[in-house]
């Protein structure tokens, strides 16, 4: 297991290498080029000044999260393979570097969604919240118009400006595209892409949807654990993996996330481990990692994950928003270095009660 934290490079985060090079136990950056429009070659000059940066801190750059995917790919349309063959040059290129795994997602639109990005909860601190009910009433460009509004001058990942001005566009053409269509479309970009993958020797790591159900009536492909096993056995490689994200498949309550990730961990060259805690009509709210303040069962995932002797990546997902920290939302320093703490202590009493000798 190899502990790893997300940073948005520099000038486009409110947190530095120093700092996060001062947490116990990370070893390496989740990284983009949050600026390169999907269906673009992330360009050679534009990777080495990152993956320079972060070295200078002794830390790795071997976890890209996401190359996006171009819409046109996700909808199946005539125009998807120049994006296909630009995703193709961006693998190799960031193959040189020593790139191992690149997190993506499939969602249609837009990618991760809540209706609040800074609920105030009762100790006083923030968090993201998704509230059912609201998220009913209200259209997609209301949606849009909230999360940007509440970001300032970030551009939240996912949520590039390019994409979202094209909203009405995008949603008509989704019109017709079936949760069936959608996974074709999926496992024809698997099969044009995994040998490449292999080739670069880049595992690929789907994201699960978030949250996982559909919104807006759009489709969705990644929810479950029958949505899991379909996707990896669609390409039955190694370099078609999971991003192993216990917050997005435990937004909803009938996921088994302990059985989800035993039986797939071979397949999961990355976790993003955190906590939510349901409400009953659905709504759920991003809480600290420990197991007493969320939903999510994070110990059992841990040992779960260190009984079948994981070797990928892990981070700290989502953290809230403490002792006054300003922040991107979701992502400032504070509660993501207490997740840390966690899961590394989880993972060292694994070690004790198997009576491996720690040092
Ligand atoms: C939000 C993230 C997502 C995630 C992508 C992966 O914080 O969980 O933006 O990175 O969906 O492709
Ligand atoms: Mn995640």
């Amino acid at each position: 297991m190899q502990m790893t934290f997300r940073w948005y490079g520099e000038g486009n985060d409110t947190i530095t290498l120093k700092q996060i090079r001062q947490i116990p136990g990370v070893k390496g950056i989740v990284w983009a080029l949050h600026d390169v429009p999907a269906g673009e070659v992330w360009p050679v000059e534009r990777i080495a000044e990152v993956v320079n940066q972060v070295k200078e801190y002794g830390l790795n750059t071997e976890v890209v999260e996401s190359v996006n995917i171009h819409e046109d790919i996700k909808l199946g349309l005539d125009s998807r393979q120049p994006y296909i063959e630009a995703y193709k040059e961006t693998l190799k290129n960031l193959s040189q570097f020593g790139v191992k795994v690149v997190c993506y997602n499939f969602m249609p639109v837009f990618d991760w969604l809540r209706t609040d990005l800074f609920k105030e909860t009762e100790d006083g601190s923030t968090a993201l919240y998704f509230d059912a009910q609201k998220v009913l009433s209200l259209t997609p460009e209301q949606v849009v118009k909230n999360m940007e509004e509440n970001t300032k001058d970030l551009t939240l990942p996912g949520w590039e400006p390019e994409r979202l001005k094209d909203l009405k566009r995008l949603f008509t053409l989704y019109k017709d595209v079936s949760e069936v269509a959608l996974l074709d479309n999926l496992v024809y970009f698997l099969e044009e892409i995994t040998p490449v993958a292999e080739q670069c020797g880049i595992k690929m790591a789907i994201h699960p949807d978030d949250p996982p159900f559909s919104i807006f009536g759009l489709p969705r492909i990644v929810k479950n654990k029958e949505d899991i096993q379909r996707i990896l056995s669609s390409v039955d490689s190694p370099a078609n993996g999971l991003t192993f994200c216990s917050g997005s498949l435990g937004a909803n309550p009938s996921n088994d996330l302990v059985d989800i990730v035993k039986t797939f961990t071979n397949r999961i060259p990355f976790a993003h481990i955190r906590n939510v805690k349901h409400f009953e009509d659905g709504s759920f709210i991003e809480t600290s990692h420990r197991v007493e303040d969320g939903s999510v069962p994070i110990t059992e995932i841990v040992n779960g994950l260190y009984e079948n002797d994981f070797g990928g990546y892990i981070r700290p997902d989502h953290g809230r928003h403490i002792w006054d920290e300003v922040c991107r939302p979701g992502y400032g320093l504070y509660d993501r270095a207490l997740g840390v703490m966690y899961l590394l202590g989880a993972w060292d009493t694994n070690k004790i009660l198997t009576k491996e000798v720690l040092h």
